[in-house]
């Protein structure tokens, strides 16, 4: 088979923003890929088409969703849009992730093998090298479709793949297994999933300029700490608790006053699913305390993290009673004595016991001080441990290096009662649609319109108007919810909604029980409110978006916290942010910064896409809804994104650059061409005989429809590249 390894023609046979657009080799070498790799020609009926742009010209979502359904039963869960990949998730292992597979994949051009993942993750890497700039992977699709899977499976593409030394092998396992130590921190098994990402990660791996993965380093994006005090039914809390309790060695529970079952936790049984079938809590628990090891966490390190896990165990089993006055006293004070004793927070156990005697509490006063201290310590720790493994993957040696970014962050949920969570979860993923609009479809087609070219646009929905609901200033919903924030004792979960009515009551995508027309108003209960996110509509319930918005702490905690024995503990609450002068930022105001931080970081880099579906909500292997999917494919955008694709031009590249590179295919611009760049291409295509409808001269490139066209160039280009030579060294001569 045919490679296209020059890393000119790579660089030159992409766009926009330097993606690659050939569906194939070849019209001929994309029949030929599917003859070599998928069996017999006619073996397309039965395996479709692994280049949707390559079906029929009118594609319908019926057929678009028959190719990917065909695909899926015979375990083809990938294709391609172009240089998008769609991937649908099997729900079951498939031996395609071998290191002989990574071989086969490593230096091939994209469309020459059937679409992978790790066909993606190679030329992102080629293009890298081969230009020396930065790219981007961005995964998306919602919860459960198989981002975090395809990030892993990339990354172990670049550590099994690149150049090795041994002490490069370093920082390549930390990178490797810095994936199960946030994962057992930073995941949980929702209704959606069992391995759901609970916190956002982008993830910056580093080469040098031989190509080598020199290094990585990690932003993390909000954690849902909330789940550490509280779990729907069916749901759990971190896996690292579980882990620890079902897995910790003898000696180890014993130290930290830990039971090995998971019954005798209040934060570990709410949503009564302690075992979960797909999860093996044991053996996870020896990868992550050798994955720990290996990252540079020494004895003490290690000793310290338990001892977080453990006392925020012990902290959730301290209950309260109310006395003859109503109010709090303790009413187990040994589980107190344990988080004194195994995270030496022993100032915390005296700040419980005080509270009680200087500034009395009721039950629920007490209960949420005693959540609010389990949030923090276990928030404060994961960002503890997410700097922590930075350090071991810094390089710190100062020579230049590109990077691939790669964005794996919780996706769209729905859930029968949606809270503040699911609010930043969904704006997030709002955010990231956005990107995608903005970088694919929009920027497409303004293109077009710059360089004056004929194009009939494609309609899409930009989901522009639900991204400023959420974070417009004065208007928006966040701008509402933090000045609701900013009237302690006066404002409520409720007034905080009566505040949104007022502000957005035409809104388009917003909806109250209130605002509801009469049909709708039946399946909206008050005190909700229902935002039409571009993935669907989403029921949020307004209880406790003031108090987790807020995420106070009481002073005094923070004050005994810093004098913690325990070194990570200390660290956490090191900085003196309740000095009490400057109100800390909200929340929902810090996501948001994060945010347009992020948009900002993958702004200015090379993107590439992996569009992820889930291919049934019960998580089975092999079946594929079509309801489900259909609806994925819709909001995606991804039939737009072909029509985009397909309508468009396969191909631009500028006057001079495409002259400088073809001029010896033509006599009249060989060696050289005295005019004006666009007057010599138009001379040049001419000479090679490119029919009108294959091409189109902008303002300042040249577009190209068809990839056949330029391929058959580049073939030309090829086999006049031997003669070239000998011509060069003949005219070197002649002066
Ligand atoms: V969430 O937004 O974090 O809740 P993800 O990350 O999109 O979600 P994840 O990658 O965790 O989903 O995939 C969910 C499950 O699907 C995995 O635990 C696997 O059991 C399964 N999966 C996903 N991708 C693949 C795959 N390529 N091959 C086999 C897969 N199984
Ligand atoms: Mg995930």
């Amino acid at each position: 088979m045919k490679r296209l390894s020059s890393s000119f023609f790579q660089s030159l046979c992409r766009y926009p923003s330097n993606q690659m657009l050939f569906p194939c080799a070849c019209l001929q070498g994309c029949a030929r890929g599917q003859l070599d790799m998928e069996g017999a020609l006619t073996a397309r009926d039965r395996v479709g088409i692994q280049d949707f742009v390559l079906l029929d010209a009118h594609t319908s979502e019926t057929a678009f969703l028959d190719n990917l359904k065909k695909r899926f039963s015979e375990n083809l869960i990938y294709t391609y849009i172009g240089t998008l990949l769609v991937s649908v998730n099997p729900y079951k292992e498939l031996d395609i992730y071998s290191k002989k597979q990574m071989d086969i994949y490593m230096g091939v051009n994209f469309f020459e093998l059937p679409p992978h993942i790790f066909a993606l993750a190679d030329n992102a890497y080629h293009t890298m090298l081969a230009e020396a700039n930065n790219h981007f992977i961005l995964i998306s699709g919602e919860s459960g479709a198989g981002k975090t899977e395809a990030s892993k499976k990339i990354l172990q593409y670049y550590a099994v793949s690149c150049p090795s030394t041994t002490l490069l092998d370093n920082v390549r396992d930390r990178m490797l297994l810095s994936n199960p130590v946030l994962e057992a921190f930073g995941n949980s098994k929702t209704l959606k999933n069992d391995n759901s990402s609970r916190f956002g990660k982008y993830m910056d791996i580093q080469f040098d300029i031989q190509g080598d993965a020199v290094g990585g380093h990690i932003l993390g994006y909000l954690l849902e700490k909330s789940r550490v005090v509280h779990q729907n039914h069916g749901e759990r809390n971190f896996h690292i608790f579980y882990q620890l309790v079902k897995g910790g060695e003898e000696d180890l529970l014993h130290q930290l006053g830990l039971e090995s079952n998971c019954q005798h936790y209040s934060y570990l049984v709410q949503g009564e699913c302690a075992n979960v079938a797909s999860i093996n809590d044991k053996n996870d628990w020896k990868t992550v305390r050798n994955a720990l090891s290996v990252i540079d966490f020494d004895e003490r390190d290690i000793q310290d993290l338990l001892g977080v896990i453990a006392s925020v165990l012990h902290l959730g089993n301290v209950q309260f009673e109310p006395d003859s006055k109503g109010y709090a006293t303790l009413n187990n004070s040994a589980e107190l004595l344990w988080v004194s004793t195994v995270s030496l927070l022993l100032m915390c156990a005296f700040f419980f016991i005080n509270i009680q005697v200087l500034s009395p509490f009721t039950v629920d006063h007490a209960i949420y001080a005693r959540d609010a201290l389990a949030k923090a310590i276990y928030g404060r720790t994961f960002t503890w441990l997410v700097n922590k493994i930075n350090d071991s993957m810094e390089n710190k040696d100062s020579s230049r290096k590109t990077v691939i970014g790669l964005l794996d962050i919780y996706g769209f949920e729905v859930f029968y009662v949606n809270s503040f969570e699911q609010f930043c979860i969904n704006y997030c993923n709002e955010k990231l649609q956005q990107l995608f609009i903005q970088l694919t479809l929009k920027s497409e087609q303004e293109e077009y319109e710059a360089e004056n070219i004929g194009w009939e646009p494609v309609q899409f929905f930009n989901n522009k108007i639900i991204c400023d609901l959420v974070e417009e200033k004065h208007r928006g919903i966040i701008s509402v919810l933090d000045e609701e924030c900013l009237r302690p004792g006066e404002a409520t979960d409720l007034t905080f909604l009566e505040r949104l009515e007022e502000k957005l009551d035409s809104h388009p995508h917003f909806v109250t029980h209130k605002l509801a027309d009469k049909k709708t108003r039946k399946t909206l209960e008050r005190g909700n409110f229902r935002l039409l996110h571009y993935a669907g509509e989403v029921t949020y319930c307004v209880v406790g978006f003031l108090s987790k918005n807020n995420d106070l702490l009481y002073r005094n905690i923070k004050d005994v916290m810093r004098q913690s024995k325990n070194t990570i503990v200390r660290e956490c609450f090191a900085s003196k942010e309740s000095d009490g002068r400057r109100r800390p930022e909200t929340v929902a105001s810090q996501f948001k910064s994060s945010l347009l931080g992020l948009t900002d970081i993958l702004m200015s880099k090379e993107p590439w896409y992996v569009r992820c579906l889930k291919s049934n909500e019960s998580q089975q292997p092999g079946q594929f809804d079509d309801v489900l999917v259909r609806h994925q494919v819709k909001y995606l955008g991804l039939m737009e994104h072909l029509r985009v694709r397909r309508a468009g031009f396969a191909y631009r590249c500028r006057y001079d650059v495409f002259l400088q590179r073809y001029k010896p295919l033509c006599p009249a611009t060989w060696p050289y061409w005295r005019g004006v760049a666009a007057e010599g291409v138009e001379v040049l295509v001419q000479h090679l005989g490119y029919l009108p409808d294959e091409y189109k001269m902008g303002r300042t490139k040249i577009f190209i429809r068809h990839p056949r066209t330029l391929f058959a160039t580049e073939d030309a280009f090829e086999v006049c590249k031997h003669d070239l030579a000998s011509r060069i060294q003949a005219q070197y001569k002649a002066y």
